[in-house]
C-alpha cells in the first residue's frame, strides 16, 4: 500500500494532510508519497490537467495504490489514512455515540473556526503575498470579530475537555493548525499569537504583510483554556517541521521576487 499525496507545500489545505501524516508517523516511511504540483499546473489551461485525479482542479489530491481511491478533499484524505492505518489519532467511529462526538468537532472546526479563520489568512498573507493585492481592512476588522468571538466559543469547550474532540489529541485538533498559525503570524489575532510556542519570525523579514497593530498585553482576550490547547498544537515536531518546510518555500518565492 502507498498514499500518494499530491500537492504543494504552500497550500494551507496540502499542509493540513502533511501534518496529519507527519503526526501519524507514516511520513517517511515507503508507505508515503508526496508529490509535488506546480502552481502552473493548476492555474494553467485546462486541457492538459487531469479531471479525474482532481475534479475541482485543486490541491491537494490523493490515491490509495491499494485500491485506487481516489480523493481530493484534505479532510477526507487525513480521515481516510488515519482509519486505514488505525491511528490513534481518529477514535474508533464503530458507535453511534463516538461518531457524533468526533463528527461535532468536525462540525465546528470547519463551520466555525474554518470560516472565520480563512478570510484573516486570505487578507492578510495570501492576498498580499501570493496576489499583490492589499488587504482590505472592512473585511480585515469583521473577521478578526468574528474569530475572537469563536475562540471564545472554544474557550468553553475547551474548559471541559483537553482537545475539540474530547481528552484525546485527534486528527480534527491538527486540521486547526496551518490556518490558525498563518492567521496568528499575520497579525489576525492576538490570542493565538500569545498562545503558539517558539515563534519564528523568519517571514517578517520577508513578507510584506499590512499588519494589524500589535495589541498591548492588557487587551488580548484571557482564553487561557484555548491557549493551552493551541500551544500544545504548535509546539509538535511534526507542525513545525511541516511549517518550516512552507516557510523555506515562501522565502525562496519573495527573495526570486526581488
Ligand atoms: N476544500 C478543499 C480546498 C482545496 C483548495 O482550495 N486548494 C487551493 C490551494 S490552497 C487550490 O487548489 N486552489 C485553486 C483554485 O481554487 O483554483 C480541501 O480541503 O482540500
Amino acid at each position: 500500500m502507498v498514499f500518494v499525496l499530491h500537492g504543494n507545500i504552500e497550500s494551507l489545505y496540502t499542509r493540513i494532510v502533511l501534518v496529519c501524516a507527519a503526526e501519524m508517523g507514516i511520513m517517511d516511511t515507503p508507505a508515503f508519497e508526496f508529490r509535488v504540483v506546480e502552481w502552473s499546473q493548476i492555474f494553467g489551461s485546462d486541457e492538459s490537467f487531469d479531471f479525474d485525479a482532481s475534479p475541482l482542479k485543486r490541491v491537494p489530491w490523493f490515491e490509495d495504490t491499494d485500491n485506487g481511491i481516489k480523493l481530493y478533499e484534505s479532510r477526507s484524505i487525513a480521515k481516510y489514512m488515519a482509519m486505514k492505518i488505525r491511528s490513534p489519532l481518529i477514535p474508533d467511529l464503530s458507535t453511534p455515540e463516538a461518531f457524533a462526538l468526533f463528527d461535532n468537532a468536525c462540525s465546528i472546526e470547519l463551520g466555525d473556526f474554518h470560516q472565520n479563520c480563512y478570510p484573516l489568512c486570505r487578507h492578510l498573507f495570501i492576498n498580499p503575498v501570493f496576489n499583490n493585492v492589499p488587504t482590505d481592512s472592512h473585511i480585515l476588522s469583521f473577521f478578526m470579530t468574528t474569530f475572537e468571538k469563536t475562540l471564545r466559543q472554544y474557550e468553553r469547550i475547551l474548559s471541559t475537555q483537553k482537545f475539540v474532540a474530547g481528552d484525546q489529541l485527534t486528527i480534527v485538533d491538527l486540521f486547526h493548525v496551518p490556518f490558525g498559525y498563518m492567521a496568528a503570524q499575520s497579525g489576525g489575532n492576538p490570542t493565538l499569537a500569545a498562545g503558539t510556542e517558539a515563534f519564528p519570525n523568519r517571514l517578517d523579514d520577508f513578507v510584506p504583510i499590512a499588519r494589524p497593530p500589535t495589541p498591548s498585553s492588557s487587551d488580548v482576550p484571557h482564553l487561557p483554556h484555548v491557549q493551552r490547547w493551541w500551544s500544545t498544537l504548535t509546539s509538535l515536531p511534526s507542525f513545525k517541521r511541516i511549517n518550516a518546510e512552507f516557510e523555506q518555500s515562501i522565502v525562496a518565492r519573495l527573495q526570486k521576487r526581488k
